[in-house]
């Protein structure tokens, strides 16, 4: 099994990269920071290919897609899981660096990484796209703007995929993630400001980058007939809240 997963630099990417790598698959893992990705080559030996370039941007990923080496080239399973969030604004201040940053991140390089993946599996007749939405695609929250609808976007891209790719042999799964410690999550969010990401998960118990390594594992390694649509995860820490309501 070929699999290449996006933003393998940190967090889930990286977990999901080794979860792959320990089960004996050839992982291919992109991100923008060369160096992490040299790390973890040393790591995990000539079974891991790094690809450095940005998702964002179309003509670096169009560029590294285009010379995978014969070897790592029949990719069958495709873990779009670079994005993140930035800012945590209301609409009305929020900065449109940051909005841009987050479409170019999670929705166009989402939309490149696939595109340019799907000709090669459906000639194969066999391939995965497993896509890294999150609970924010569904449950909206002050701050999550475009986050949120970016969330919601991979969320109906993964069900317009299905729909596409019917009778293909193809898969496709929406893997949404909620309240997740120990990633640089947080602190993409608030810039660094390491009291605010700490604030986050005091006092609970998040789920981890291996929790979702082990779900997207899971996912791509079901029986070819089976398709995960969905999977939804939240700590057991974390539920659903009321409706706002402003009086006065
Ligand atoms: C991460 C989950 O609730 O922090 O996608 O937006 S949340």
């Amino acid at each position: 099994m070929t699999v290449l997963v996006t933003g393998a630099t940190a967090g889930f990417g990286l977990a999901i990269a080794k979860k792959f790598a320990a089960d004996g698959a050839k992982v291919i893992g992109t991100g923008r920071r060369a160096s992490r990705l040299e790390d973890l080559a040393k790591e995990l030996g000539s079974e891991f290919l790094p690809l450095t370039f940005d998702v964002g941007k179309r003509a670096e990923a169009e560029h590294a897609l285009s010379t995978l080496p014969p070897e790592f080239s029949d990719v069958d399973v495709l873990v779009n899981n670079a994005g993140g969030a930035l800012g945590l604004d209301m609409a009305q201040t929020a900065n449109l660096d940051d909005w841009d940053a987050m479409i170019a991140s999670n929705i166009s390089g989402l939309v490149y990484c696939t595109r340019l993946l799907l000709p090669g599996m459906i000639e194969r007749k066999r391939g995965h796209i497993i896509n890294l939405g999150s609970i924010a695609g569904e449950f909206p929250y002050p701050g999550g703007n475009v986050y949120g609808a970016a969330k919601a976007f991979v969320h109906q891209f993964s069900n317009n995929l299905r729909a596409d790719l019917l009778g293909t042999g193809l898969r496709v799964t929406d893997v949404a993630p909620g309240l997740s410690g120990g990633t640089e999550f947080s602190q993409v969010r608030f810039k660094g400001d390491e009291k605010k990401a700490a604030a986050v998960y005091e006092g609970t118990q998040p789920l981890t980058a291996e929790d979702i390594a082990d779900a997207v594992h899971w996912v791509a390694t079901r029986p070819a007939h089976v398709n995960i649509n969905v999977v939804q995860m939240m700590p057991t820490c974390q539920a659903y809240g009321p409706l706002a309501v402003k009086r006065g």
